[in-house]
């Protein structure tokens, strides 16, 4: 992909992350941003990037890119999604989109005025058994889906010493379990079974009502010093969120998203049950996928670049028996963000900013569920 040239704001862990994707699939890095430019500077040294910037609009206005990856804490996405899209460059960012519906939808407005490709980082779409569910669902292959269920469970914040910028709510937004690793079960549910959430009943809860903030930065899955200091800060994000949710066929399901839940690293787990057959997959084993049935055996298929359907095969780079993972996930949807800048439309597995906006409907319409203790409609 020779004419695509890419800049990366934000270079913790998502946006190291974003930064091989990139070097494996060819697309030049001109240049990188981040507040903490020592950081800038030792990535940009491992990979040979030439332009490091504390001020990202300082790079906007030098480099001469055409793509931007936004990879900053959550505060910021809005204003530099719509500085980039203002100066009419294609934009991958981070989830979520924005801290709220309202800014996601400028944003989405935005980036269409300006004849731009948005995109959000729903990357658990890119792993091959979950489009290989997707293509059995498209061919009609469960049946009408009666039931969708799942999680996504994580340990890193069980305890009250686990503390990062995620937790404080002008930084992270007004929800964390749920918009941080819920909203990814979400689109998870509503890519692979094509339908839409459109009525949630939630109950939350905040497990620390205060933790402790180490002095010093803390990155996300990093674990605090035992001789750190504290200071004692009050917790208003849920630590744990259970949501009955109504999809726009009739179809009923449920999940909980939990950030305390000790032993699980991060388990996204998603099934569907249809009229005729059942579905199940799970990111602890996130090269299979579990195809259930009522007569005759239940099978497992397997990731294969030639064994899988047409949509499995496509997200597989290795032959049957060679594990694909995280940071190859990463790498798929980089690659279809830049195959769609290539030819100039959408493909229908990337997550665009429609996609991120949508979450942050479904996030808000959790909120007030919980708040309310009542079932909320979805704003479609
Ligand atoms: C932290 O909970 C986090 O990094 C999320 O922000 C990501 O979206 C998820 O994929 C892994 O966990």
């Amino acid at each position: 992909m020779p004419t695509n040239k890419a800049a990366v704001i934000g270079t913790g862990y998502i946006g190291a992350a974003h930064i091989e994707a990139l070097a494996r699939i060819g697309v030049q890095i001109k240049a990188v941003a981040d507040t903490n430019i020592g950081n800038a500077e030792v990535i940009a040294g491992r990979y040979n990037i030439k332009g490091t910037y504390q001020d990202y609009r300082e790079m906007l206005e030098n480099e001469d890119i055409n793509s931007v990856h936004i990879c900053t804490p959550n505060n910021m996405h809005y204003e530099i999604a719509m500085a980039v899209v203002e100066k009419k460059l294609n934009v991958l960012c981070e989830k979520p989109l924005s801290l709220t519906a309202e800014q996601s939808a400028a944003l989405c407005k935005e980036a269409k005025r300006n004849s731009v490709l948005g995109a959000v980082n729903f990357n658990y779409r890119y792993y091959p058994a979950v489009q290989h569910a997707r293509g059995l669902i498209k061919t009609n292959g469960i049946g009408k889906i009666n039931i969708v269920i799942g999680n996504y469970l994580q340990d890193w914040l069980l305890y009250d010493t686990d503390y990062n910028w995620r937790l404080d709510p002008k930084v992270g937004g007004k929800s964390r379990a749920i918009a941080d690793i819920g909203s990814h079960w979400c689109d998870l549910a509503q890519h692979v079974s094509g339908l839409k959430i459109t009525d949630v009943m939630a109950d939350l809860l905040t497990v620390h009502k205060e933790r402790k903030q180490a002095k010093g930065e803390m990155l996300t899955f990093k674990k605090a010093d035992a001789d750190a200091e504290y200071t004692q800060i009050p917790m208003t994000t849920e630590d744990y969120g259970g949501v009955l949710v109504r999809f726009e066929n009739g179809a009923r399901g449920m999940f909980c998203a939990s950030q305390v839940s000790a032993g699980q690293k991060c388990r996204i787990r998603l099934e569907l049950y249809g009229s005729d057959s059942s579905l199940s997959w799970d990111h602890g084993d996130a090269n299979s996928l579990w195809i259930g049935k009522r007569d005759g055996n239940c099978e497992t298929v397997t990731k294969s670049p030639v064994d899988m359907n047409e949509q499995g095969a496509a997200m597989a780079h290795y032959p049957a028996g060679h594990p694909e993972g995280y940071p190859s996930v990463i790498k798929n949807m980089c690659l279809d963000f830049y195959n769609c800048i290539t030819r100039g439309k959408e493909s229908g597995t990337l997550p665009t900013f429609e996609d991120g906006y949508c979450q942050n409907r479904i996030v808000e319409a959790i909120l007030e569920s919980s708040r309310r203790s009542c079932w909320v409609r979805v704003e479609n």
